[in-house]
């Protein structure tokens, strides 16, 4: 008996190496960048640089990767199953996604009522640093450009360039051409409407149009089926890749925690209300990642989520690494068919969608912190601003992919809403680094278990069209890959 639990313990263990490996990168990582903070000097910029060279090597190696993993894999797998299914698929994934958003948000606002971190005036006014220009937009502006972005004109342009609109004031005297409206520096409505394309990856038109691509290949049945190849291929080969990749993970991870820890300005900006409110977001994110999604999922598919959870552990940690979840899109892709088997129509399918759309720590760190920084403020909500505060948490988790710079815009855009300046961002800006990664695994979390779920609910519609695809469209086998 004891035994036989032994023999267990070593194969589970063996298969967990890499996971093991990883988390031990990310508590190596803290403790590396603690003992070199020992250190008298300050570390300058090059030497921190130096630090976190061999990460931003894996860093870099994981986004060279999305572009030629989502596109095909969109491509692919919505050519791969009928209309009416994609439909529905679709539909599962965009109801999970508007729900937990929704829930994630509402955890946040009942949690920083609760708890109320910020006392009024404590912040003192002199500890504010301006950060960069503020830009002048409208939030309709901002509206428009995401819908103008989901139709790139150059596709070619869109995976470099995305457009933003620019207002300007041109000078008192100056009027518009049109109705002679008088300029008027205090209205932004009133001036100039220029644009400009910036340097960030237009990704909602990519996915966008990948999605219409998958669609026009599924009408198009056994004509479509040369470029159906080719983009399952090139899938499967990103996919490959990947697999090799994330060997790498625990060494990344590592060194890119280590060079963070190093480059922190003080352990001391945690303590006080800021520290307060650093742990009602971490706590809002535990809550709504470990319980509230948990539950859901076994709520919607009758399995316990242990399983499952515990075996994107890779996913959790790279995030966490990275600060990115579209950077770690392709580890939690691979563990999500390798590991948990979900179907690989499915997962390529939801998680593109997911990374690009879905983010509910983002959503809950929103709402915490435009209600912390009015606390501070001292200025009293009233139950419609809360709601509009909760409004606009929702859309800027759903749109941040399609706004240049999102970060601080979209903070600023939930800030306007209730009306408090766009400089009290900088109020929470100290611990935004750290919180990032909290937030990005608490989204990586959301999209996996999202894709857990529609698969399961999904079955039943896979298996009609399984003869369509049969041999075509499975992940590669990690022996095959590894060779003999
Ligand atoms: C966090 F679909 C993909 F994978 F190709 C894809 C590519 C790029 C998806 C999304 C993006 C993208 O640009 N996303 C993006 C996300 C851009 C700007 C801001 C954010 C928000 O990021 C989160 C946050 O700051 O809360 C978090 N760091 O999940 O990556």
């Amino acid at each position: 008996m004891a035994k036989l639990t032994k023999d267990k313990v070593t194969s589970c263990l063996k298969g967990s190496a890499l996971t093991l490996a990883t988390l031990a990168g990310v508590i190596g990582g803290v403790i590396f960048g603690l003992c070199l903070r020992t250190r008298e000097a300050r570390w300058t910029e090059r030497e921190v640089m130096y630090v976190s060279y061999v990460g931003q090597l894996f860093l870099r190696m994981l986004k060279a990767l999305i572009l030629p993993l989502i596109i095909p894999s969109l491509v692919a797998a919505v050519g791969s199953l009928d209309m009416s299914i994609s439909g529905k698929v679709g539909g599962r994934a965009v109801g999970y996604y508007m729900a937990t958003t929704v829930l994630a948000v509402i955890l946040g606002i009942i949690l920083v009522s609760a708890i109320h971190p910020g006392k009024p005036g404590n912040q003192g006014d002199d500890e504010i640093t301006k950060v960069g220009e503020s830009r002048n937009v409208t939030a309709v502006d901002t509206l428009l450009d995401l819908a103008r972005n989901l139709f790139p004109p150059n596709l070619v342009q869109a995976t470099t360039q995305q457009y933003r609109t620019v207002l300007k004031y041109p000078g008192d005297n100056a009027y518009t051409e049109a109705g002679g409206q008088q300029r008027d520096p205090a209205n932004l409505y009133t001036w100039k409407i220029d644009g400009e394309y910036t340097n960030s990856m237009n990704i909602l038109g990519l996915v966008f149009f990948s999605v219409f691509l998958g669609v026009t290949l599924a009408v198009m049945k056994e004509k479509g089926k040369p470029l159906m190849d080719f983009f399952i291929c090139l899938a499967e080969a990103m996919m490959t890749i990947t697999t090799w990749v994330i060997y790498m993970a625990p060494v990344g991870v590592f060194f890119l925690i280590g060079g963070q820890i190093l480059e922190m300005e003080d352990f001391s900006v945690v303590a006080g209300q800021l520290g307060y409110y650093f742990m009602t977001v971490l706590v809002g994110l535990f809550v709504h990642g470990f319980i509230v999604l948990p539950i859901i999922y076994t709520v919607t598919t009758r399995k316990l989520p242990f399983r499952f959870i515990a075996n994107m552990t890779n996913a959790f940690t790279t995030a966490f690494g990275t600060a990115s979840s579209s950077a770690t899109l392709p580890v939690t892709m691979n563990l999500l068919e390798e590991k948990n088997g979900v179907d690989a129509r499915i997962s390529r399918f939801v998680l593109p969608i997911g990374a690009t759309i879905n983010m509910d720590g983002t959503a809950l760190y929103e709402a915490v912190a435009a209600i912390f920084i009015s606390q501070v403020r001292s200025m009293q909500l009233s139950v419609g601003s809360t709601i509009a505060i909760a409004i606009t948490a929702t859309a800027a988790s759903i749109g941040a992919a399609g706004i240049p710079q999102a970060g601080l815009v979209t903070m600023v855009m939930v800030l306007d809403t209730v009306g408090l300046p766009a400089e009290d961002v900088t109020l929470i800006l100290a611990v935004d680094w750290l919180l990032d990664r909290f937030r990005t695994a608490i989204n990586v979390l959301g999209d996996s278990i999202g894709a857990g779920i529609v698969y399961e609910l999904s079955k039943a519609d896979l298996e009609e069209t399984k003869k369509v695809t049969e041999g075509g469209f499975e992940a590669v086998p990690m022996t095959e890959i590894e060779g003999d």
